[in-house]
């Protein structure tokens, strides 16, 4: 019986032993794996992996947009820009990851007002070339009417700001208008499209984009009332498809 109780006992002890072992050594790997999270810079969003969304965040945070952070600044000189991204991306974890096209718009910004009609440029700034890769580029608008147009086509770009000129025909002028624009961009894995707004300075009235809603408007009105010529729908102020003296009792209603 005693014999029985010490044979119990001892056991008791070697499994304790074992998994006082076990923990310990769980405790250790876990240790280490904490210890190499906190320690690997280039894990700017430790969540554990070196990927993509730590270079982009890196990225969005670089100096010429974004208060520095010394955790951005993974080669500690004092500025986060390009290189830091690109220091961040050589360290990712997956050598065969691509690194997609970013495109931030530049100008106008997204969800302005008061732009000119046209605006002068759309400008888009494009990261994309971490891996040399070059990408082709293209900005479009949609016009009112919800056709969209490309305005510009780039090939074999590098990184970069990229504008082109909005064209300054009637589609493009109306006033108080949300207008939609964006940006493609492509090279041989992934392409990233991006679509941006704006609203135009003025009155929808001002049909003549001088600043004021007065006569003026009502002749040009008149003179392009669809019954007459092209239907044209920078005249047809109240949207109804069809220009006439709906339009010109709007202006009327709208005079400054
Ligand atoms: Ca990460
Ligand atoms: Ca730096
Ligand atoms: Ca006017
Ligand atoms: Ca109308």
């Amino acid at each position: 019986m005693v014999k029985n109780m010490k044979i119990k006992n001892s056991k008791n002890c070697i499994m304790l032993v074992i998994i006082m072992m076990v923990i310990s050594g769980s405790n250790l790997v876990l240790a280490t794996k904490l210890n190499s999270m906190e320690d690997n810079k280039y894990d700017v969003n430790s969540d554990g992996v070196v990927n993509f969304f730590d270079a982009y965040l890196v990225w969005i945070n670089r100096d010429s947009v974004a208060p520095y952070n010394p955790l951005y600044d993974v080669n500690d000189n004092g500025n986060v820009n390009f290189q830091d991204a690109g220091l961040v991306w050589s360290n990712r974890d997956d050598t065969n990851e691509n690194f997609p096209p970013i495109i931030t718009c530049i100008k106008p910004s997204n969800n302005s007002s008061d732009v000119l009609r046209p605006p002068t440029n759309l400008s888009v700034d494009v990261f994309f070339n971490i891996e040399n890769d070059k990408f082709n580029l293209s900005i479009f608008i949609y016009k009112p009417n919800g056709e969209k147009v490309i305005l510009e086509n780039f090939s074999n770009c590098t990184n970069g700001i990229y504008s082109c000129p909005v064209p300054s025909e009637n589609e493009y002028i109306y006033g108080d208008t949300t207008y939609r624009w964006g940006a493609n961009a492509t090279d041989s894995f992934n392409f990233t499209t991006v679509e941006f707004e704006y609203k135009t300075c003025g009155s929808r009235y001002d049909v003549d984009n001088n600043g004021k809603v007065d006569i003026f408007d009502i002749f040009q009105i008149w003179k392009h009332r669809s019954r007459k010529v092209t239907y044209d729908g920078l005249f047809d102020v109240n949207s109804d498809d069809k220009v006439n003296f709906i339009d010109i009792i709007q202006v009327l209603i709208n005079l400054n």
